[in-house]
Order: C-alpha cells, then sequence, then structure tokens
C-alpha cells in the first residue's frame, strides 16, 4: 500500500518541473493519478528538491486550519504550480487551470521520520 509520504510525493512534487506550458496541469494531474474515479479539485506541484520540502518539517510550526499541531511554514518562498479544476471540466475529462508562483508554502507532517503527508496552502 501507498504510504502517506509517498502519496504527498505523487501528488505534490515535482522537483524537475514545470514543463513551461499551460497544459502542465492537465498532463501531470492525469500521469500522477490524481483524475481516476473522479477530477480532484485543486492541487498544487512543488519545483524545489526534496530534501528543501521535507526540512520544512523541522521549520515555523502553526496551527493548521483543522486544529491540528502539526503544519509547517516554509522560511523561504518556493516555487510552485497551481492546478484549478475549470468549471467547464467534467470527468472523465478532467480541465484544470495552471498557474505557476513562487509563496512560501504550508504543510502538514507525521511519522518518524517526520516527513510531509498533506498540503496544507501557500502564501
Ligand atoms: P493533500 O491534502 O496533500 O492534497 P490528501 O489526499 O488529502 O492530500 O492526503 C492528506 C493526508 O494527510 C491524509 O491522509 P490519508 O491519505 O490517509 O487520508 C490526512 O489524514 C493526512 N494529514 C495529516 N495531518 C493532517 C492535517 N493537519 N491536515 C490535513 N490532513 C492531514
Amino acid at each position: 500500500k501507498e504510504s502517506r509520504a509517498m502519496k504527498f510525493q505523487r501528488q505534490h512534487m515535482d522537483p524537475d518541473g514545470p514543463s513551461n506550458n499551460s497544459n502542465y496541469c492537465n498532463q501531470m494531474m492525469r500521469r500522477r493519478n490524481m483524475t481516476k474515479g473522479w477530477c480532484k479539485r485543486v492541487n498544487t506541484f512543488v519545483h524545489e528538491p526534496l530534501v528543501d520540502v521535507q526540512a520544512i518539517c523541522f521549520q515555523g510550526n502553526i496551527t493548521c486550519k483543522n486544529g491540528q499541531p502539526n503544519c509547517h511554514k516554509s522560511n523561504s518562498s518556493m516555487k510552485i504550480t497551481d492546478c484549478h479544476e475549470t468549471s467547464g471540466s467534467k470527468y472523465p475529462n478532467c480541465d484544470y487551470q495552471t498557474s505557476h508562483k513562487e509563496r512560501h508554502i504550508i504543510v502538514a507532517c507525521e511519522g518518524n521520520p517526520y516527513v510531509p503527508v498533506h498540503f496544507h496552502a501557500s502564501v
């Protein structure tokens, strides 16, 4: 079974990206299996080395929106791509808007080793 840490990497890590095209989210959401069964509405990919994203678990500790204490905000801003399902998207033809940004990111971490398991927000 896929661990929560591996699921985070599948859903959110693309260190070598993004390929410079407006179809990025349409391709990546499908390639990373987020368009199976339903279209995942929103998802963010992070274009930084995995070690730098894992290090966020030891940076600024904050409370998550759901009240859990395991959220952490990156010290630096990071290259990210936000994918938002468009209003015209209809499963199984999931369609996304692609927005490249540089933001501080907030992730939730769990386990031993203490690693990212949930992408919380960008700020
Ligand atoms: P995403 O939120 O990163 O987009 P999602 O598929 O929702 O991905 O998975 C997040 C996982 O982080 C959830 O575990 P699960 O896959 O076993 O359902 C969720 O329980 C877990 N998690 C850990 N801490 C938190 C937190 N503070 N807020 C939300 N989810 C958290």
